[in-house]
């Protein structure tokens, strides 16, 4: 965390790791939270993918720099891992639970990091039932989100900046 004196506000800054498998919904909801926008179709993140959410917190700025990271590239992921202060786990309820495989990866390379689950697609509530005692098997926070119709959409940021406090 970066702490500092702009304008007048003091700013908080964090760096948020957003992972989890290709296809689950990291870059819909990276656009959603910075310009609000949906796209319907899919085109694979290369690389690296980032974008800068700020908000007003009491009487301070909180800037969250969210990376979403993608896996093909192991060196890259490593590097970008690196001054990690939080991440946020992103699964889509349709395509099974691998929650447990990148919570390791994340506690091996940035320690004891508040991390949070975050399950998508959560208009689509039946999926969502007959999955979540899956979910429920690791005691990692979760927060549901639904970024075709905006549910929870800031939640995972909130809720991480809760966990950064304590
Ligand atoms: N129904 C539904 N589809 C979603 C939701 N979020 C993302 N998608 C779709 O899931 C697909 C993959 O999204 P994308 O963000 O590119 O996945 P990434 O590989 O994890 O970055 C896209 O076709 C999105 O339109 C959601 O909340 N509900
Ligand atoms: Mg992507």
């Amino acid at each position: 965390m970066k702490e500092y004196e702009t304008q007048g506000f003091h700013v908080k800054e964090y760096k948020c790791i957003l992972v989890g498998n290709r296809n689950v919904g990291k870059t819909t909801f990276l656009n959603k939270v910075s310009n609000g926008s949906f796209i319907n179709s899919y085109h694979p993140t290369i690389g690296v993918n980032y974008n800068n959410i700020y908000f007003q917190n009491n009487y301070e700025i909180v800037l969250f720099i969210i990376w979403e990271i993608s896996i093909e590239n192991k060196l890259q992921f490593e590097k970008c891992c690196i001054g990690t202060d939080c991440a946020i786990i992103m699964n889509d309820v349709c395509n099974g639970i691998e929650f447990k495989k990148w919570n390791k990866k994340i506690r091996t390379l940035c320690g004891d990091i508040p991390i949070i689950m975050c399950v998508n697609q959560f208009e689509n509530r039946k999926i969502y039932s007959e999955k979540r005692k899956y979910t429920r098997m690791y005691c990692l926070p979760m927060v549901k989100i639904s970024n075709k119709n905006s549910t929870n959409i800031m939640n995972p940021i909130y809720k991480l900046v809760e966990l950064l406090k304590k």
